[in-house]
Order: structure tokens, then C-alpha cells, then sequence
């Protein structure tokens, strides 16, 4: 097949940052679809820069050509993962048989700081990989190119297609939310109330080991999980509850939830076989001093959990004052070497100049 490309040659590079998940995405069928609806913050303070120079080749060759760095130096083990996960895209970006591309990628925070970054790197290169699409194929409608970039990212890492737009995603089939997909996610920015747009999430590092189970095996847990079938229909009766709650600014309803589905992952993992604890002494103690804190202060202060250890503190802009001196005084002793990352609700990507 002749391809005749508008670019032989060009770059791009985009900032995406993580997200944390309120309703979780736990289980998944097909090429990585989900199983049940989920929605997530998209954060700020936590993010990929990632950078593609792309050169079209001189020989008649298809195939993936790849250098890479991670933070300035070579990684052979990523090199490989990306080379896999292009290879595995080249149904939807035919033009990666026949350019020699050149990917540079740093993280914000620390690779072993305990936070996910599968969602900002996928993202990120999604980005850059559909940016560079519309350089060597021409234009898409804006709209086009993120839902694009949604699936691109969906398929190196589920919870990444959440990345790609400002302040909330939703991703998953949802009964109460007409245009939801499997494929991809959608912005779920303009359906919010203003206080959830500012929204604070304050990353206590309990333990950055890396984790006992990776994201791919604990979904497969699920298959044989005998809680599975109730726990797909608890998350989307909370996806509900969860959208009331986001649209009036009830920043209560809204933390009940988050705490029931954090909850509800690790309890899904500890009756997982074989099962997994991946809480930690710390994480129960926090979580305890959280529950008082909120009683007697009478403020909306939550917390989520990922599929690790660390506590993710979510409350209101408002609240930031007292929550931040909570931490201060009381947390963060118990956070590995005193390790807080304090991070709040985003705008989404940005392309780099
Ligand atoms: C989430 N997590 O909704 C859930 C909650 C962690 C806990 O999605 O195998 O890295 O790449 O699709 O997205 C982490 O799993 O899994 C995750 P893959 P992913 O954010």
C-alpha cells in the first residue's frame, strides 16, 4: 500500500496529568473495556510531559521503531512496554509501520512515589500519537480528536482514558448518562457544581513500594470473584447517587460514596483468591483519624483509595486551611519519610510548546 503522508517530519509534546477514580474502575471484559461505569477527578500537580519527534523512513521497512527515554536516560523495560502497545495500535494509527519515532517522557512527581502513573503516561503519549496523526493525515474536529485520544489511551492503560479531559471524566456504559461508552471516556466537566471544580486531593504516601499486585491481574481477580455481580451493581446505583451528589454540591453525599468505593475495592481484593491486603497499618490509622477529625470538626473531608496503600484527602477549597494544618499536625507522621503530595482537581492536558 502507498501512503502519501502531509509531514515527513515533524514533533509534539503534551503535559496530562493523573486522575483519581471516586466511582472505581475493578474488573473488565474484551480489549479492556469496563465492567462496570466509573468517574474520576482529573488532578493537576501530578502529570507526564511527554515528547515525540517523528521522522518518516527511508527504507521500505514496517515495523515499530522506537528510542526511548524516561527522565533523560534509556529504559529498556518501558521501551519494551510501548513498543508492545504500539504494536498493538496500528489498526487505528497505520502511519506508526512507517516513521521512526523518537519518545521522551518525565513524570511531576517521583516514579516509585506510590502513585499511578500508567494514567498520565498513556495519556500523555496518546496525545502525542493522535497530535501526530493530524500532522501526517490531516485535521480533526476537536471533539474527534480527544475521543481518539480516549480510546488510544484506554488500550495502554484503562484508567487513562479518563485523563484526557478537564476536572471529571466518565467512563463505562451508564444508564444516567446518555452519550457514556465502553471505547472511550467522556468530559464530565460542565455537569459538576462549582465546588467540585476547585476540589482538593491530598496524596499521604503511607508506602511507595511497588505494588504486590499490578492493575492487570487484580481485574482478572474479578472473573472469579463470587461478590463480582453485586459489586457491578453497587457501582452503578453509587454512579447515580454520585450524580446527584456532583451536580447539587453535596460535598457529604459525595465523600459517603467515595469512602464506600474505596472500601468496597480492598474488601473486593481481600476476597479476591488468591487475596491481597494492600492497606497498611498506617493506611487504617489515617483513615480512623480522618473519621474523627470529620466528626468533631464538622468538616466535609473524605478519603478515596487506589489500589495501594496511600490515602488520597479529598475536601473542598474551602476547607483547605484547617484540612491542610489536619495534615500537618496529625498526618503526616505517619506518611513514609513524612511524604504528602498535595494535589487538586485540573483543567486537563495541555500541549507543550
Ligand atoms: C480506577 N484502578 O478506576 C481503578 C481503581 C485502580 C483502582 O484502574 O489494566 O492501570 O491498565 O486497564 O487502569 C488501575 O488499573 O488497569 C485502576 P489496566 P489500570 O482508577
Amino acid at each position: 500500500m502507498i501512503h502519501s503522508f502531509k509531514n515527513k517530519e515533524g514533533k509534539t509534546a503534551w503535559r496530562s496529568p493523573s486522575n483519581i477514580a471516586i466511582v472505581k474502575y475493578w474488573g473488565k471484559f474484551g480489549i479492556q473495556l469496563p465492567r462496570n461505569p466509573n468517574i474520576s477527578f482529573t488532578l493537576s500537580n501530578a502529570y507526564t510531559d511527554t515528547k515525540i519527534e517523528y521522522k518518516l523512513k527511508t527504507t521500505n521497512t514496517q515495523s515499530i521503531n522506537v528510542d526511548f527515554l524516561f527522565e533523560e536516560k534509556p529504559n529498556p523495560k518501558f521501551r519494551e512496554k510501548i513498543i508492545r502497545f504500539l504494536e498493538s495500535i496500528t489498526e487505528q494509527l497505520p502511519y506508526l509501520n512507517y516513521f521512526n519515532l523518537k519518545i521522551s517522557s518525565s513524570n511531576s512527581f517521583p516514579h516509585s512515589a506510590g502513585i499511578a502513573s500508567s494514567a498520565s503516561s498513556m495519556s500523555a503519549l496518546a496525545l502525542c500519537l493522535l497530535d501526530i496523526e493530524q500532522q501526517v493525515s490531516g485535521e480533526i474536529s476537536e471533539e474527534e480528536f480527544y475521543k481518539k485520544a480516549s480510546i488510544i489511551a484506554r488500550l495502554g492503560s484503562g484508567s487513562a482514558c479518563r485523563s484526557v479531559f478537564p476536572y471529571m471524566a466518565a467512563w463505562g456504559i451508564s444508564e444516567n448518562i446518555p452519550d457514556s461508552d465502553n471505547e472511550y471516556a467522556i468530559s464530565f466537566g460542565s455537569a459538576i457544581h462549582d465546588v467540585f471544580k476547585t476540589y482538593k486531593d491530598a496524596i499521604l504516601i503511607v508506602s511507595s513500594d511497588e505494588k504486590s499486585v499490578s492493575s492487570r491481574a487484580g481485574h482478572a481477580l474479578m472473573e472469579n470473584n463470587l461478590f463480582a455481580d453485586a459489586r457491578y451493581q453497587q457501582a452503578n446505583q453509587n454512579m447515580s447517587a454520585l450524580l446527584s451528589a456532583l451536580k447539587n454540591g453535596d460535598t457529604d453525599a459525595f465523600g459517603q460514596i467515595a469512602e464506600q468505593e474505596a472500601l468496597s475495592l480492598h474488601a473486593l481484593m481481600m476476597c479476591s483468591n488468591p487475596s491481597f491486603i494492600l492497606m497498611q497499618p498506617n493506611t487504617l490509622k489515617i483513615i480512623d483519624l480522618i473519621k474523627q477529625f470529620r466528626q468533631k470538626n464538622s468538616v466535609s473531608l473524605y478519603f478515596t483509595l487506589d489500589a495501594g496503600p496511600n490515602v488520597h484527602l479529598l475536601y473542598p477549597k474551602s476547607e483547605e486551611r484547617k484540612v491542610e494544618d489536619f495534615v500537618e499536625y496529625e498526618l503526616r507522621e505517619y506518611c513514609e519519610n513524612r511524604k504528602v503530595i498535595y494535589d487538586e482537581v485540573g483543567a486537563g492536558p495541555v500541549k507543550l510548546k
